[in-house]
């Protein structure tokens, strides 16, 4: 069966979403995500202008080819912008061959491995008693694993770290500001690597030893401030330490990595499995952090997961709300149905978005499901997406108290 159209569409529930939708000849519908945050419009180009003319008249259900001819075929390879749109006409394709085969596309991929994938949800804080009531929200909103991040003393805001919550409220973070520009926050490794290992500590000690905590550093550190932060961490056993050095450089984790055994994670930002080659074949990481949406697809970040399966490394696929929901659903599907699944991040979509997008994946007793349905299982409501213009919106520009732009 035949593609037959091809549309690009953007809107913006709260977040900028770019959705790639193919019609074949008979008339399945496929999603995907190409996301990418502060740069949708680049997907959107990358999309409209490059790829949508080679789609048309092709073969949906040559997924692997397709994947190949996007990624050999132009000479220039990897890079988000790429591999965002190979995603988006990736995830479309699994879809149309789930619907055309009636099955969910974990099927597809191997059938299912676990009854529901273990997923984290964000805690944040101001203070360690704000941190503490959006750890109490999260647990009773069903997580069974946190990540926590809380404010530095002296600094004002800091990346990850939302408003604070009153008990009972659900987490509503959305980090990127509607601006042209983006918003610029103070930045002191030394206050930070002070305070937060008796944070972790303090929320130990009234969360108890067995509640999984995670943390994310945003690639703040140097490898010997990454080592010192794991060392300092050991005694609270944290289910990963994530980002902390600079994601580009393979070999700085070679440092953390002899110097302690808090397990780390890293990846958000790498998009082919060639980023990942030392950081894998030398098990310097514990958890692989792309996403399908910037990744390749559910067809390139499986290539990454398998690489990393011979080496005993886990999955912990990226579910932060710039991902779509049909982003949101390829990672399910993978999750659910290969070996070495670690654990999901989720941070829940807004309800604008939720009516945009129209999910069937499930969030029961702490686990994911990505459903029954056939393909990948997210409809998209043409309305409600028109509804919601593109807003440029931007991630936090990251300073050091003198000025100096820091790692983000
Ligand atoms: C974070 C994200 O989810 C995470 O671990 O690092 O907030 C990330 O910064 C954004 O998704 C980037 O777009
Ligand atoms: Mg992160």
């Amino acid at each position: 069966m035949k593609i037959e159209r091809a549309e690009v569409i953007v809107t913006s529930p709260g977040r900028n979403f770019v959705t790639l939708r193919l019609t074949t000849s008979d008339g399945v519908v496929g999603l995907g995500d190409g996301t990418l945050n502060g740069r949708e419009l680049a997907v959107v180009s990358y999309l409209r202008d490059h790829v949508v003319p080679l789609l048309v008249g092709r073969e949906a259900d040559t997924i692997e080819d397709t994947w190949q001819y996007l990624y050999r075929g132009p000479y220039w390879r990897r890079g988000p912008v790429t591999m965002a749109a190979i995603a988006a006409v990736d995830m479309a394709l699994w879809d149309i061959l789930g619907k055309r085969t009636g099955v969910p596309v974990y099927q597809l991929l191997g059938g299912r491995s676990r009854r529901g994938a273990l997923a984290y949800g964000h805690a944040s804080g101001t203070t360690v008693e704000a941190l503490f009531t959006a750890i109490r929200n999260q647990l009773d909103h069903g997580f069974r694993a946190v990540r926590i991040q809380v404010g530095v003393p002296g600094l004002g805001k800091v990346y990850g770290v939302g408003t604070d919550q009153r008990a009972g409220e659900r987490y509503d973070y959305e980090p990127a500001a509607r601006s042209v520009v983006p918003v610029e926050e103070a930045w002191d490794t030394e206050a930070y690597l002070r305070h937060l290992p008796t944070v972790v500590e303090a929320v130990r000690a009234e969360f108890g030893e067995a509640l999984p905590l995670l943390h994310d550093a945003h690639h703040r550190l140097t490898p010997n401030e990454g080592a010192q932060l794991g060392r300092a961490l050991e005694p609270h056993r944290l289910f990963w330490l994530e980002d902390c050095t600079p994601a580009e450089d393979q070999e700085a984790l070679r440092r953390v990595r002899s110097q302690t055994t808090t397990p780390l994670a890293t990846g958000e930002v790498l998009n082919s499995v060639h980023d990942y080659r030392t950081l894998i074949s030398e098990r310097l990481i514990d958890y692989v952090r792309s996403s399908a949406t910037h990744a390749g697809g559910i067809t390139g970040l499986r290539k990454i997961l398998d690489f990393a399966a011979v080496y005993g490394v886990r999955s912990g696929i990226h579910g932060a709300t710039d991902i779509s929901p049909v982003g949101m659903a390829a990672a399910l599907h993978l999750d659910i149905a290969l070996h070495n699944f670690g654990i999901q991040e989720l941070m829940l979509h807004n309800e604008r978005t939720l009516e945009v997008f129209r999910t069937s994946y499930t969030f029961v007793d702490g686990l994911l499901d990505p459903g029954e349905n056939p393909g990948l299982g997210v409809e998209l409501d043409d309305e409600a997406a028109a509804a919601y213009e593109y807003t440029p919106a931007y991630l936090p520009v990251n300073r050091l108290l003198d000025g100096t732009i820091h790692d983000w």
